[in-house]
């Protein structure tokens, strides 16, 4: 079943806890970045862990090789399990991520179309495709793909074969999950869930959509 990634950009540590912690029954892991990290500091991933769920880095690394080592480095130190890595930045700044994370135990994930409109500008097909494609010659975990676009998704999925589909886009985005769920392992859901009174509910309702699409027959 596809599964549910909760984007924890909250910016106090007492919601983050306390959105975690009501949303860890219905989830399969929680991604955070700049918001969260730069406002409580590293420290806050020792805290989630608590949780017993994969923590995904969002810090889009894009840097030159020898600096996206020192990044993962701290990251994998801190006690995240995964990162989110730009692949604009070309084959050896992705070598250099994906070999640390691995050296880690960590995955790599890697931004192969971004998910808002601007999007368009830089990420098309050429590029996005030849990230993806970079992404499997170098050993990456898998990528990050717009749910806003599910058609772009189901390119993707084709050249990535196995590997992971993460995809942000749903709710405050507008994409449609039904549409994307098929292609994807996972969707990033965030505003729609840690905005909600109820966030706990509300992941609940995305668990819900999720098993019944998955159990859509697919054309
Ligand atoms: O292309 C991307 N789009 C995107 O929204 C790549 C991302 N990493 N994200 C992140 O996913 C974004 O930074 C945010 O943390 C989350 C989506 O949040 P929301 O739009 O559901 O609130």
């Amino acid at each position: 079943m596809t599964g549910l990634i909760l984007a924890l950009d909250v910016v106090t540590r007492k919601k983050a806890l306390s959105i975690s912690t009501s949303c860890a029954p219905y989830i399969d892991g929680i991604k955070l970045g700049y918001p969260l990290v730069l406002n409580t500091g590293m420290s806050i991933a020792r805290e989630l862990a608590d949780t017993g769920l994969p923590l995904i880095a969002d810090f889009k690394v894009a840097d030159i090789p020898s600096t996206d080592k020192l990044i993962l480095e701290s990251v994998f130190s801190s006690g995240f399990s995964a990162i989110i890595c730009h692949g604009f930045t070309g084959e050896d700044s992705l070598e250099a991520c994906v070999s640390t994370a691995h050296a880690y135990g960590g995955d790599c994930y890697v931004v192969a179309e971004m998910s808002h409109p601007g999007a368009t500008r830089f990420f098309q097909k050429d590029t996005t495709e030849s990230i993806a494609h970079m992404s499997v010659q170098y050993d990456a975990d898998g990528i990050i793909a717009p749910a806003t676009r599910p058609p772009h998704v189901a390119a993707l999925r084709e050249i990535i074969g196995s590997k992971k589909i993460l995809s942000p886009g749903i709710g405050a985005q507008g994409g449609d999950i039904v549409s994307v769920a098929p292609f994807v392992d996972s969707i990033i859901v965030g505003r729609d869930i840690y905005e909600n009174a109820e966030p706990g509910v509300r992941s609940a309702y995305y668990r819900n959509i999720l098993k019944s699409a998955c159990n859509e027959p697919k054309n």
